[in-house]
């Protein structure tokens, strides 16, 4: 029988890649879009009209209770945030509102309309959450249990998410499942985001429309994965007899000089310093120095693993860029 996903953040990168993936296995999708005249709603009916668009907002509680009874789903997968850390510094009480009490408005929209018994929920839990600071398990990577010590008002908001996604589950028996993951990013990651703001000035450079890149602190690590091979964990996590937390990492971690050195390779630059500058202005108050997961779990329960690797992750991100850049269309 034909599944109903209800998808908030619709309009983000795990949005994008989720939507697909659903559709290609029969699903009616529906899709959360928040705001007056949203300018990525044209983008949505445009390349994904099989999707349901709703319209919502995730400190709106009447409006997510609405889109429970317009979709009625069968599952719920919770994306929409306030989801750049540098933003959250910036704008703490929103990312608190959105971030973390937006969640609970989600859980209490299913029980509000009934559905705390049969719609399967996933949360879009972070490595964030961690802080880099767990210094117990060193080479091993963090895993379901390690201990959270979040640096950022987006960890600390997304902390809160996660607990009251596992009190609900402990509380009302709901069928709710948090996915702990590590960066990923892809051809549909936000321009803001570190890696896709370095493939997209790469490409750039190399047909001439900028000389240099302002980046921040290039000394952090993160494990990076591909967001195509994210989704198919939440897809997984909804379809177990139990719900459970689950890292998705790829169990490796490289730093944003490697990025760097990857991408500007791509374009036949060996010497990246030249075209870098760094400018306080993308510095973080609080920095995670390093991010390490240990996905065994979610490959020993779920069978999933990670398909992309990271330099096959910077060559088709550098190569989308390129190909972008000089049809003169930003996606
Ligand atoms: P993203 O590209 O930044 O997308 C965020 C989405 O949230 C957008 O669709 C945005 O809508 C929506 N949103 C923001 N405020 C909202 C509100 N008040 N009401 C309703 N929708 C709102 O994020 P992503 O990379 O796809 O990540 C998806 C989720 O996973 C997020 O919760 C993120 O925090 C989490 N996560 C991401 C990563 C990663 O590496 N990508 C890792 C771990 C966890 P607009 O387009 O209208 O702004
Ligand atoms: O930063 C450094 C920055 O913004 C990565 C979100 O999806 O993943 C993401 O959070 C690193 C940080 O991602 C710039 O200081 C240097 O150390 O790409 P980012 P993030 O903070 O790791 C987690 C898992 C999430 O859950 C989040 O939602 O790069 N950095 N220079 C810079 N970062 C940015 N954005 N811009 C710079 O110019």
């Amino acid at each position: 029988m034909t599944k109903t996903a209800l998808i908030t953040g619709i309009t983000g990168q795990d949005g994008y890649h989720l939507a697909e993936l659903l559709n290609g296995k029969s699903y009616t999708v529906y899709g959360l879009i928040r705001g007056q005249n949203n300018p990525k709603l044209a983008r949505v009916e445009q390349e994904q009209p099989y999707i349901n668009l709703i319209e919502g907002d995730l400190t709106d509680l009447s409006s997510l209770v609405k889109a429970m009874d317009i979709a009625k789903p069968d599952e719920v997968y919770n994306l929409a945030a306030v989801s750049h850390v540098g933003y959250s510094f910036k704008n703490p009480i929103l990312t608190a509102d959105v971030t973390g009490k937006g969640v609970l408005n989600v859980l209490e929209a299913i029980r509000i309309s009934g559905g705390e018994k049969t719609v399967r929920f996933y949360q879009a839990s972070t490595s964030e959450m961690f802080g880099g600071l767990d210094y117990n398990r060193p080479g091993k990577g963090y895993d379901e249990n390690a201990l959270f010590h979040p640096r950022s008002p987006y960890g600390v908001a997304k902390l809160y998410g996660h607990w009251i996604t596992k009190n609900y589950r402990e509380s009302y028996s709901m069928h709710a499942s948090c996915g702990i993951l590590f960066n990923h990013e892809g051809e549909r990651r936000g321009i803001e985001f570190v890696t896709r703001k370095i493939s997209n000035a790469v490409a750039r450079i190399h047909l001439g429309l900028q000389d240099h890149i302002e980046l921040g602190n290039l000394d952090p690590k993160r494990d990076w994965g591909y967001a195509g091979d994210y989704v198919e964990g939440m897809w997984l996590m909804l379809q177990q007899p139990k719900p459970d937390d689950y890292v998705l990492a790829t169990g490796e971690t490289h730093s944003i000089q490697d990025f760097l050195e990857l991408a500007f390779g791509e374009i036949g630059i060996d010497d990246w310093k030249p075209y870098v500058k760094q400018n306080p202005k993308f510095m973080r108050p609080a920095e995670v120095d390093i991010l390490l997961g240990n996905p065994q779990k979610a490959e020993k329960v779920l069978g999933w693993k990670r398909r992309v690797d990271f330099p096959s992750l910077v060559k088709l991100m550098v190569k989308h860029d390129l190909e972008l850049e000089a049809s003169n269309k930003l996606t």
